[in-house]
């Protein structure tokens, strides 16, 4: 069989993170992905991420800080724009973690300000919030997701790592002094692998952990919840100001303008996406789906809520150009991340929707776990994204 250091398995944005950090810490990598380049199926396709660093909790903050400067130097390694600083506004009386997330940033200078409602919507005018609107001023944007798949594989490739997509991997096994990585199309022997699959995590990760995944049973070793998500992109209206001036928003209308029969879920956001308009996306709230058996076509009923929301408190865009986008969210049941060491393997899932803008920071935490003595205990990475947490028997 083909021997390596380490197998990365999975070939979307957090697997080529790890690429990406592996071999520039002069690691040997393979990396396996089991779809074609730039394929829709999984949830790193698309042209726009939301990057902001609006969390309160200081794992958080850390490593959306730390992607800052990650993303400028992965630009600049593989010669392409990938980060663009539009700023980002959240609003909404229904977020009441606004308040702790601007004590976060009086704590740490995070360049930001406070604008009323109506200030607000003067300034962008394509906008409408209600409450109290936090502006991020310097520190947020939109990263470009395809690019930034196709950056982090580009660079890892330059600094050796073997890149093969159209490969997938059936299973993993313990081998004397490694692991065997089954794949449709022969073994590898890998001294570490590094599993990142987003919605296929339930038949790689739980046999590692002693169980099966069931989707979205909670009790189970590993309880993630795999969604079809669908945003919409949308047409600006006649008279709307251009894309480029839209900062990346955040909105949670209060329970008093959410009226009878007008309900809309609490987590919204949207960005420009230059060239396709201003993208508008419910949080987390997409039906369960099956990877390999998704319809790719949005539920009419929360299409309509989105087209519903988005004529109450996006006044810049025209509702009937909606174009649907499909992807999927896999959602830990506290919506923190799993990022966790078993013996050899590396596991990275769960990122809930909210994890793209951390890419290379979490390709870097990937790497230092993937590196470390096997034996000893796991010490690189917050209690906050350990598997223990989810494993734990309920009673
Ligand atoms: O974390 O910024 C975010 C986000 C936007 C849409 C989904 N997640």
């Amino acid at each position: 069989a083909e021997t390596v250091e380490t197998v990365v398995v999975g070939g979307g944005v957090m697997g080529s993170a790890a690429a990406w950090a592996l071999a520039s810490a002069g690691r040997e990598v393979l990396l396996l992905e089991r779809f074609e380049p730039g394929h829709v199926r999984g949830a790193s396709h698309g042209a726009s991420r939301i990057y902001r660093t609006t969390y309160a909790e200081p794992e958080y903050l850390d490593l959306a800080q730390e992607a800052l400067g990650h993303w400028r130097a992965l630009e600049a390694e593989a010669g392409v724009e990938l980060l663009t600083l539009t700023g980002g506004v959240s609003g909404g009386a229904g977020d009441a973690r606004r308040e702790e997330i601007a004590a976060a940033f009086v704590a740490r200078g995070v360049p930001h300000e406070w604008l009323s409602a109506e200030a607000a919507a003067e300034r962008w005018p394509g906008l409408r919030f209600d409450g109290r609107v936090l502006h991020e001023t310097e520190t947020a944007g939109r990263v470009h997701a395809d690019r930034a798949v196709e950056a982090f594989q580009a660079v890892a490739r330059a600094r050796g790592a073997q890149v093969r997509h159209s490969t997938a991997v059936l299973g993993l096994e313990t081998a004397p002094g490694g692991v065997r990585v089954l794949t449709d199309s022969g073994e590898v022997i890998a001294q570490r692998v590094v599993v990142a699959v987003g919605a296929w995590s339930a038949g790689l990760v739980a046999p590692l952990l002693g169980g099966s995944v069931p989707d979205g049973a909670s009790g189970t070793p590993l309880p993630l919840v795999v969604t079809q998500e669908q945003p919409a992109h949308f047409a600006l209206r006649v008279g709307a100001p251009d894309e480029l001036s839209w900062p990346s928003f955040t909105n949670d209308p209060g329970p008093a303008l959410v009226g009878p029969g007008r309900r809309w879920p609490s987590g919204t956001y949207g960005l420009a996406t230059p060239g396709e308009g201003i993208k508008v996306g419910f949080h987390g709230v997409g039906p369960r789906t099956d990877p390999d058996h998704r319809s790719f076509q949005p539920e009419q009923a929360q299409l309509d809520q989105l087209l519903d929301y988005v004529a109450e408190w996006v006044p810049g865009v025209d509702p009937s150009t909606a174009v649907p986008i499909s992807c999927t969210y896999t959602t830990t049941p506290d919506h923190d991340f799993v990022l966790d060491r078993v013996g050899r393997v590396t596991v990275a899932a769960g990122f809930s929707g909210h994890g793209f803008k951390f890419a290379p920071s979490l390709g870097r935490v990937l790497r230092d776990l993937a590196t470390e003595d096997v034996d000893g205990p796991v010490g690189v990475v917050a209690e906050r994204f350990r598997l223990a947490r989810l494993t734990r028997p309920t009673t």
